[in-house]
């Protein structure tokens, strides 16, 4: 855009998760992990849990997703054909230990990891690692529960320690948990790692799982709290070059009104979601209001927040990351509606259009949020998820033509562009499923965000090959022009 520049150094590029692209759920000594007994679903089926392990016949799109264990090289150089100066991606747990509490670590899991890196820097390409994205080692969960066991701190901070070790000087940038304030949303609970529910034959994800107990899922947030407070301080001791980030899903939400009571209504919204787990993981301590929220929701956190004060004030982040996507609102006149198919609910937006699957897009809600986050933290921000899910056709020419997302794109990418102005502190930006992966909420890979086509349906179905679309053309002169050219 015309008088806007993008910094020298900025992280352009794309972002995944294991447990959405991998594949190879047994590989190699892998143990399962939640995911892996989570089925598709779709924007009106929820997805199913069965918490004993895999069923004889039901489709766990995990399993192979799209494959990447066996595709990574190939990946990987369209990513460097692409310029991309950094890759998004998350480790798993019971990739590198199978139960989570091995006494050693699996060597297969920790050299496949190895190799991506190496393929990675070959294109030079810097390494964005989340060590948890939405996964948790399955007999972990069967033997401990989940984050709200406090053993579980010291298992994650021995696997934080290997990847520190082994990874030295190949990856510098990591992310403690994906999205981590999604804690804050009953019904979260498998996904977030919180525990799964053992006694059921099955159950549906997001939404019907005991988690609903405030108590346990904001006791396994503070654990989380502590675990990453740990982790930024032992990724600085190993290697001081480390930079550690907290990873935020970042929600723009405003008041459905001018009303005064919606505007407050919002502005709690806002703390709850997004600035309760910012505070703690940025400023190292609960915001002042923590109590009187604690209370509101019948929770009792005091003495725990009190007995870790200390080591949450010494492992604050180093940036600030978040994914965007889409903004909400707040009314509270009951009569209003909430959206569908929005991991946030809220109600629509009439000045905004939304995607198939209901998201609102709202690009100028990412330059206030970055604005509003900037000026309460003051630290480098990174955007690290967004992009557009959308049905990709085959046109005549049999070519993939996505002007829909390079639009979805650019409007975001502006935005960005006049908050770098403003001053915001922006490291860069990874855009979200950069190849098309699972979608997380529904299961489906119909929900397509990638540059790059997979041959994979819904029920498990193609051959995983490989196709350019048309937005990584474009993609690739955003980058090799510094976001010079967005055209
Ligand atoms: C974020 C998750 C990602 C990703 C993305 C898109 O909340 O961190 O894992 O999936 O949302 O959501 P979906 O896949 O449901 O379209």
């Amino acid at each position: 855009m015309a008088g806007y520049r993008f910094p020298e150094g900025f992280l352009w590029g794309g972002a995944t998760a294991a447990n959405q692209f991998e594949g190879g759920y047994d590989a190699d000594g892998k143990g399962l992990s939640v995911p892996d007994v989570i089925m598709g679903g779709t924007v009106d089926r929820p997805r199913l849990v069965t918490p004993a392990g895999p069923r004889e016949g039901a489709y766990y799109p995990s399993h192979e997703a799209i494959d990447f264990y066996h595709h990574f090289e190939d990946d990987i150089d369209l990513f460097g054909e692409m310029g991309f100066k950094c890759f998004r991606l998350s480790t798993q747990w019971s990739r590198i230990f199978p139960n989570g509490d091995d006494a050693e670590p699996n060597q297969a899991g920790i050299d496949f990891y190895r190799r991506v890196f190496e393929a990675c820097r070959r294109n030079g390409i810097e390494p964005l690692v989340t060590i948890s994205h939405y996964e948790f080692p399955l007999a972990l969960s069967h033997r401990y529960g989940g984050w709200d066991n406090p053993k579980v701190i010291d298992l994650w901070i021995r696997f934080c320690e290997t990847l520190f070790t082994e990874y030295k000087g190949l990856v510098t940038y990591w992310l403690t948990f994906n999205e981590i304030n999604c804690g804050m949303i009953p019904g979260m609970g498998d996904v977030m790692g919180m525990g799964i529910l053992p006694d059921h034959d099955w159950y549906s994800s997001f939404g019907a799982c005991d988690w609903d107990v405030p108590q346990r899922r904001l006791t396994g947030l503070h654990n989380q709290f502590v675990a990453s407070a740990k982790a930024v301080q032992l990724a600085h001791r190993i290697d001081p070059a480390n930079k550690v980030g907290c990873m935020i899903a970042g929600m723009a939400n405003y008041p459905y009104s001018c009303n005064p009571d919606d505007v407050l209504a919002a502005e709690e919204t806002m703390r709850e979601f997004n600035f309760y787990c910012g505070d703690v993981q940025v400023r190292g301590a609960y915001p002042a209001w923590a109590p009187s929220y604690w209370e509101k929701v019948g929770v009792d956190l005091a003495d725990l927040a009190a007995r870790d004060a200390e080591v949450l004030r010494a492992g604050t982040v180093d940036f600030y990351s978040f994914s965007y996507y889409q903004s909400s609102t707040t009314s509270t006149d009951p009569e209003t509606t909430s959206g569908k198919g929005n991991l946030f609910g809220g109600v629509p937006n009439p000045y905004l259009r939304a995607s198939d699957w209901g998201w609102t897009v709202d690009p100028k809600g990412l330059r206030w949020y970055l604005e509003t986050v900037y000026d309460r933290y003051q630290i480098p921000l990174m955007i690290v998820e967004n992009g557009l899910g959308a049905v990709d056709e085959r046109a005549e020419d049999g070519k993939f033509h996505d002007g829909y997302r390079i639009d979805y794109l650019r409007e975001h990418i502006e935005e960005m562009a006049i908050a770098i102005n403003h001053g915001v502190d922006l490291m860069g930006y990874t855009m979200w499923g950069c190849i098309d992966l699972v979608s997380a909420s529904t299961g489906e890979m119909k929900k397509r965000y990638g540059f790059i086509y997979v041959d994979r349906d819904n029920d498990g179905n193609g051959d995983f090959h490989r196709e350019r679309k048309d937005s990584f053309h474009w993609y690739k002169k955003v980058i090799e022009t510094n976001g010079a050219d967005l055209s």
